[in-house]
């Protein structure tokens, strides 16, 4: 069948458009170097976390290996990944963070 009415290509074009754009979670990943201190450090410069959230979400990675500290659409997610990955870098810890579609 194909696509001739006006209005079918506007009802195909708003379909598309109204799609949500899809979203990432930001993991934090556990290793045994990276103090905890700077781990909640991170958690609180770069997902506005306080004291307490921090806190929890660094446990929670010391303990089970892996946690999640945002879900944030595509462009968002891979710019706070760089600046996670960039900050453990220049202060010489080997922390890992990535991401993965939701
Ligand atoms: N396991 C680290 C330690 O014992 C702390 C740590 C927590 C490291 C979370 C990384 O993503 C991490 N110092």
């Amino acid at each position: 069948m194909s696509i001739s009415k006006p209005e079918d290509v506007l009802f195909m074009q708003k379909k598309v458009e109204q799609k949500p754009p899809p979203l990432y979670k930001i993991l934090l990943l556990n290793d045994d170097f990276t103090p905890m201190d700077f781990v909640i450090e991170v958690l609180k410069e770069f997902f506005s976390m306080n004291q307490e959230q921090a806190t929890r979400i660094m446990l929670k990675v010391h303990h089970e290996g892996v946690g999640v500290c945002g879900i944030f659409p595509e462009d968002i997610a891979s710019t706070k990944v760089k600046q996670v990955v960039e900050f453990a870098r220049i202060n010489q810890h080997p922390l890992r963070c990535v991401m993965e579609e939701n």
